[in-house]
């Protein structure tokens, strides 16, 4: 135990991610046990309190909880296949980026070890642990989940799914998605002005205000798509249709790519060839939807 009966805490892995989380243990007064690949990433973190593991067995033996953020599944198993004598008993917080059927197969494979497990998922950029822009996502041991929220929150604000390990990395990926059409559009449309001399960095803080603006939109596209009733949206395909053709329009007259517009377009235009040009944008989710799904 830390001081004042706080779990001591190891961290694996002190990337770009794993840095920050380290440091906010520390700055939250856990006894923090810190182990990289690369031994010297460690050496700030030493410095500022951390304490040195050698291997990756010595550092799962240190702490009851177990931390997790490395590159991806492959390199969790290759860090962890040399320690599974001192993981029964201990919690592994796996928080690499990966699919859900790589969650549930780390998590047979700790379970077979004798460890609980939560698959996570990072919702945070390095600069935003530990403060409330980052968000976490987990799924997997519940009892886990319950018994170190308290830790878990030292990291940042934590959403819990479900059992099934899968559930964290299903729901990240589908922010990420989320988040790269949004930042892909914004790079597409920056790349347009810098051409007509408008800088990225003037355009981003208007883009900003778009983008908070639409976000608001979400509410009502979520409400057509989940009931299948798209009428009298005020935001039509086939008006959506017209401003999609402007914009591949103005790509082409100043040399930009217009790969980032076409699969949209395409999209668009199927839905008003199949009569639904009146319906709301949000009836593309009709042609992403698996076609055998059934009718609402
Ligand atoms: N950085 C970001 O913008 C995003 C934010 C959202 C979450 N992602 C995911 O976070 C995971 C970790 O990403 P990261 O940014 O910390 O990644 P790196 O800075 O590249 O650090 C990688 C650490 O993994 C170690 N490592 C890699 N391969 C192995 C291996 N085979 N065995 C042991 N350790 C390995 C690496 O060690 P070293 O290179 O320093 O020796 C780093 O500690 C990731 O899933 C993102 O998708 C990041």
């Amino acid at each position: 135990m830390s001081e004042q009966g706080k779990p001591t805490v190891t961290v694996l892995g002190l990337g770009r991610m794993g840095t920050p989380i380290a440091a906010a243990f520390l700055s939250a007064g856990y006894s923090t046990t810190v182990w990289n690949r690369t031994p010297e990433k460690a050496d700030a973190l030493v410095a500022q309190g951390a304490i040195r593991a050698v291997t990756v067995a010595e550092a799962v033996a240190a702490s009851p909880l177990v931390i997790v953020p490395l590159l991806d599944y492959n390199a969790v198993r290759q860090a962890l296949e040399p320690a599974t004598t001192a993981l029964p008993g201990r919690v592994l917080v796996n928080l690499a980026n990966g699919a859900p059927e790589q969650a549930r197969e780390l998590a047979a494979w700790a379970a077979g070890h004798g460890a609980d497990y939560l698959d996570g998922a990072m919702m945070a950029l390095p600069q935003t642990v530990a403060t409330p822009e980052g968000f976490f996502l987990y799924s997997g041991s519940r009892k886990a989940f319950v018994t170190y929220r308290t830790e878990l929150e030292v990291m940042a604000a934590s959403h819990y799914f479900g059992v099934d390990p899968g559930l964290a990395e299903i729901h990240d990926l589908a922010l990420l998605g989320t988040g790269y059409a949004a930042l892909t559009g914004f790079l597409h449309a920056a790349a347009v002005l810098d051409a007509v001399g408008t800088t990225p960095a003037e355009f981003a803080p208007l883009a900003a205000r778009w983008l908070n603006g639409i976000a608001q939109f979400l509410p009502e596209l979520a409400r057509e798509a989940g009931s299948g009733r798209y009428e009298g949206g005020v935001s039509t395909v086939d008006l959506n249709r017209v401003g999609v053709d402007n914009l591949i329009h103005i790509s082409r007259a100043n040399g930009i790519d217009t790969g980032v517009h076409e699969p949209l377009k395409a999209l668009l235009d199927r839905r008003s060839a199949d009569g639904h040009g009146k319906d709301s944008f949000s009836s593309v989710f009709e042609l992403l939807r698996p076609q055998d799904a059934p009718q609402r």
